[in-house]
């Protein structure tokens, strides 16, 4: 293996802001506000504040799903944090979420302001208000809450570990390459043998669990994240294969994955979301005829 050992970390770490990573730009050693915003407020109880990443996507695949139920309550205006620009900095989004990333979620239902941040946390508080999507038998619950905790415990080793270092990093390290391909598939493996024995994440019940692993590992595999599905020979993961095509096709889960898209196909975005009509009369293309698709 090649060695790098030209950095010798000094006493004391100082912030070199120009990187060269992508979205080195975003990244602080401090946290709060940097400018005065207050959120925009639309018709509906649930205010959803977000951008179509996979953390984002859990969220809009659950209201979506929950509005395929006809559950009116979860109706929602979603708006665009574009976190290339900063939006996650301005003062009304740390209102709600004082560790600006997306999603956030306030809910005004009845008057009252409740927020919720972290996309876990938005799931679970979503599944306890509407009574959906999490087992209420308390074996299952407790495995799907097992696998929404696995989840948000994991996801940073392939996001800002694999991720980083593999598509985002200036220069390519081998060691770190290494050591996060290497634990990104033995979380394959993990996900690949549970579902040998299961058709859901939490047994025979679709849940917040398959939600929040789906746009994360289920990307990975479909090579939609990273580029990465033959780097790590993803195909091999034949249960997952099969579970991530299976949610895919759902209806809701194909809406949820537009919403809050910024990036692509302009068919495929949906920037701002307040009807359930958005989805026909207000993707990019519609509203935009000579959008090109664009990368994130
Ligand atoms: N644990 C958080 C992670 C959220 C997160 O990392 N969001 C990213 C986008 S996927 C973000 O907002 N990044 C902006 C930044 O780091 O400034 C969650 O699951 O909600």
């Amino acid at each position: 293996m090649s060695q790098n050992t030209e950095y010798t970390p000094p006493k004391i770490w100082e912030w070199n802001k120009g990187n060269g990573g992508k979205f080195a730009n975003i990244n602080r050693p401090i946290a709060g506000p940097t400018s005065e915003k207050v959120l925009p407020v639309g018709k509906h109880p649930l205010q959803l504040h977000s951008l179509a990443t996979p953390n984002g996507v859990k969220v809009t695949i659950m209201l979506e799903e929950l509005l395929a139920l006809g559950i009116s309550g979860a109706e929602y205006d979603a708006y665009t944090i574009n976190i290339g620009e900063g939006d996650q900095f301005s003062s009304g989004f740390v209102d709600i979420n004082p560790n600006s990333k997306i999603p956030a979620l306030m809910d005004r239902t009845d008057g009252k302001e409740q927020r919720v941040f972290e996309s876990g946390a938005i799931l679970l508080y979503l599944a306890e208000k509407f009574g959906k999507f999490l087992p209420t038998d308390p074996a299952k619950r407790t495995e799907a809450l097992s696998w929404l905790f696995w989840q948000m415990g994991s996801a940073p080793y392939l996001g800002g570990g694999f991720g980083h270092f593999y598509a985002y990093a200036p220069i390519k390290i081998e060691y770190c390459i290494d050591r996060f391909s290497m634990e990104v598939k033995r979380q394959l493996d993990v996900l690949d043998r549970h579902l040998a024995d299961n058709e859901y994440m939490a047994g025979d019940e679709y849940s917040i669990a398959d939600m929040a692993i789906w746009p994360w590992y289920g990307a990975l595999v479909l090579g939609r994240v990273y580029d990465a599905a033959e780097f790590l020979q993803t195909h091999e993961y034949k249960n997952m294969i099969r579970w991530t095509n299976m949610i895919g096709k759902r209806e809701a889960v194909k809406r949820g994955v537009k919403v809050n898209r910024a990036w692509g196909e302009p068919s495929g975005q949906l920037r701002e979301r307040h009807d359930a009509s958005d989805f026909d009369l207000r993707t990019e293309d519609k509203l935009n005829p000579d959008a090109k698709a664009t990368e994130l």
